[in-house]
C-alpha cells in the first residue's frame, strides 16, 4: 500500500503530472498493489482494490483519463483473487502498451496537419502535442514553435526544454502575449486533460483564451487527446470538476496576509467550447470534436444503454 500512497501524493503535489502520465502512473500503482495484496476472499479483494482506486483517484480532481484508467485496470469477471489479480496485472499491461502506442500513432496522424514553415503555437506540457510537432519535425519539416511560459507553474519550461532537445526553433513567450503573437502562428496544438460529450475541451488554464484569439485570427487549432481523456460521466450529464489550487502557487503566503482584503484565485483548467476546435488528434484518427459520443461508445465502451 505505501507504494500506491506514494505514488497518489506524487500526482497531488504534480510530481506525476500531464493527464496521460498521471494514467500510466495510476494504472501501474494498482497492478503493483494488487501484486502484493494478500488476501483469500474475492470480496475482500475488492474492497480493497476500490480503496486502493479511490485513493489514486481524489489526488487530482479534472484529468478524466486518471478515473478512465482506474477503472480500466480494476475491471475484471473472476470470483476467485487468482484469477482477478491475473485479470488486473493484464489490464494495467494492456493500457500501458496502447498508452504509449497512443502518443506514436498521434504523433504521425498529427503531423499530417503541420506542414514545412509553419509557426505552431502551444501551451502548457502536454507530451500528446509535443509527440505531434516532433514527428513532423523529424520527419523533416521546417517548423518553429512558440510557447507560453503557462503560470502559474510554468509548465511551459519543460516544453522549451523538450523542444530545445529535439532542435526545434521554440520562442518562450509569457502567457498574456498569446493574442499579440497570434498573427505570427500558423496552428496551435495542444494537450486535453479531459473531452467532454459536446466536445468541450478541458485543458490548462489559459487555453481558452488561447483557442479564443486563434479563432478570432481564423488559425487552426489542435487538440491531440488519447481515447481515454474523453468523458464517460458527461453522458449522464456530470460537468468536469475544475481544480483550484492553492493561493501560493501564485503569490507569496506572506505578501498575501498583507492584504486582508484579496483573495486569490487558482483555477488549473479552463474549457473551451467545441467551436473553437478544429480537430482532435486521437490514436484511432482525427475527429471534429463533435464526434465525442462515438468515440466515447466505441472505445471506453459507453453507451445511452448504460444509464440507468
Ligand atoms: C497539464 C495539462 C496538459 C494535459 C495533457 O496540466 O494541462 O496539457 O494534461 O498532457 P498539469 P499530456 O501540469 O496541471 O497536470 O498530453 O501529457 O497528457
Amino acid at each position: 500500500m505505501q507504494q500506491l500512497l506514494d505514488t497518489a501524493e506524487k500526482i497531488r503535489t504534480m510530481e506525476i503530472r500531464g493527464a496521460g502520465r498521471i494514467a500510466e502512473a495510476a494504472s501501474a500503482a494498482l497492478r503493483d498493489y494488487v501484486l502484493s495484496l494478500k488476501v483469500t476472499n474475492i470480496k475482500d479483494f475488492n474492497k480493497k482494490v476500490d480503496e486502493a482506486a479511490n485513493i489514486l483517484i481524489q489526488t487530482r480532481p479534472t484529468a478524466v483519463s486518471l478515473p478512465n484508467a482506474v477503472q480500466i485496470t480494476k475491471h475484471h469477471y473472476s470470483d476467485d483473487v487468482a484469477g482477478a489479480r491475473e485479470e488486473i496485472i493484464r489490464n494495467a499491461d494492456v493500457f500501458l502498451k496502447q498508452a504509449g502506442e497512443a502518443l506514436d500513432k498521434m504523433g504521425k496522424i498529427g503531423a499530417k496537419r503541420i506542414h514545412d514553415g509553419d509557426v505552431i503555437m502551444t501551451h502548457c506540457n502536454s507530451h500528446a502535442a509535443l509527440s505531434v510537432i516532433s514527428t513532423a519535425f523529424k520527419q523533416g519539416k521546417d517548423i518553429s514553435v512558440i510557447a507560453t511560459e503557462s503560470r502559474p507553474r510554468r509548465q511551459g519550461l519543460l516544453t522549451i526544454r523538450e523542444l530545445n532537445d529535439y532542435g526545434i526553433p521554440t520562442t518562450l513567450i509569457v502567457d498574456s502575449a498569446v493574442r499579440y503573437s497570434m498573427k505570427e502562428v500558423d496552428t496551435v496544438i495542444v494537450g486535453a486533460d479531459a473531452i467532454t460529450i459536446n466536445g468541450a475541451l478541458v485543458n490548462k488554464i489559459g487555453t481558452s483564451q488561447l483557442a479564443h484569439a486563434a479563432h478570432e485570427a481564423r488559425k487552426n487549432v489542435l487538440s491531440v487527446a488519447e481515447t481515454f481523456k474523453f468523458s464517460p460521466n458527461t453522458i449522464l450529464g456530470d460537468m468536469i470538476d475544475i481544480e483550484e489550487r492553492s493561493a501560493d502557487e501564485v503569490i507569496d503566503q506572506e505578501i498575501l496576509a498583507e492584504m486582508p482584503n484579496v483573495k486569490v484565485k487558482n483555477p488549473a483548467f479552463d474549457i473551451t467550447p467545441a467551436e473553437y476546435i478544429d480537430i482532435i488528434i486521437t490514436e484511432v484518427g482525427a475527429f471534429p470534436p463533435q464526434m465525442a459520443y462515438t468515440i466515447i461508445k466505441e472505445h471506453l465502451g459507453w453507451e445511452l444503454t448504460n444509464i440507468g
